[in-house]
């Protein structure tokens, strides 16, 4: 009787991700911040004495405070740094606010963020307001709507796509399709990119590997990199960068000063592959 009690105890002051059903990453729970199911999915917000504030939705970990850097600024600085001129951006997800962030370090025009679940802004807006103060730039344009529907109606181009999508499951599941990536491309103007995370290296190795080969009939330059991501599933990260015109290495402008991740180095190596995943991408 005891014994049981200590142990419902325990898990109530342990969040899991599973990663397999063998694998997979725990937090001890300092503060249960915020459990709510939105329309969309469960969002959560705890604080780690570790990590600090916790964003997981549907059980998966999204954003940490102590390493969302690795993420967004992985996921951003690529193509802003070798775009020829990138003025209006499109970010499909991201209603955390953390991609938004990095774009607006550049002197662009316009950003048109379009989330799915306005709950997710609202909690990003309370529980991490070091990502979200970036909503209220004049520059940011915010769009609830489904990101597939949204692109498939707008008669608009963009210079830059970043796809800040959760797992292939639940409310982001056509986001990972090829018919988004086609209709992805009537949005994209001629020297445009589309940057888009893609999963796990480890876990998502056959995921990577259809993508890229569905992905190549569609764009030009097709390159994947990888990324450490110490809270995500196996620690790294995939990201695939397309474009019909715009080389990942052929850089045309300095980052941003004052980054924590991403510097011409980090950007270079990022694009080496390892083997394994050399041959899924190829
Ligand atoms: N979006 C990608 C999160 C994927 C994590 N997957 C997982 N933990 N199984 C992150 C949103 C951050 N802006």
């Amino acid at each position: 009787m005891t014994r049981n009690k200590s142990i419902r105890k325990e898990d109530l002051s342990e969040k899991r991700e599973y990663h397999t059903q063998s694998t997979g990453i725990f937090f001890k729970v300092k503060n249960l911040l915020y459990k709510q199911n939105s329309p969309y999915q469960k969002i959560e917000v705890f604080e780690n004495e570790y990590f600090g504030n916790v964003l997981l939705l549907d059980d998966l970990v999204q954003t940490t405070e102590r390493d969302e850097f690795f993420y967004h600024e992985m996921l951003v600085h690529p193509s802003l740094i070798t775009h020829p001129d990138p003025l209006d951006l499109l970010i499909i997800g991201g209603g955390d606010g953390g991609v938004l962030k990095e774009t607006l370090k550049y002197h662009i025009k316009n950003v048109c963020l379009v989330e799915i679940d306005p709950h997710v802004i609202e909690v990003s807006k309370k529980y991490f307001p070091w990502l979200s103060p970036c909503l209220k730039d004049q520059r940011t344009e915010l769009v609830i709507a489904d990101g597939k529907k949204f692109i498939e109606k707008i008669d608009r181009k963009f210079d830059i796509i970043l796809i800040d999508s959760s797992d292939p499951v639940g409310p982001s599941a056509s986001l990972h399709q090829k018919r988004f990536y086609e209709k992805l491309k009537n949005c994209l103007n001629n020297e445009g990119i589309v940057v888009a995370q893609v999963g796990s290296p480890l876990y998502n190795s056959e995921l990577i590997r259809e993508k890229s080969a569905s992905l190549k009939e569609l764009y030009k330059i097709v390159s994947f990199y990888v990324i450490p991501v110490p809270t995500y599933p196996g620690g790294s990260w995939c990201f695939v960068y397309l474009s019909d015109n715009a080389h990942p290495l052929s850089i045309k402008r300095d980052p941003p000063l004052g980054l924590n991740y991403f510097n011409l180095e980090t950007h270079r190596s990022a694009f080496s592959l390892p083997n394994f995943l050399k041959e899924k991408s190829e």
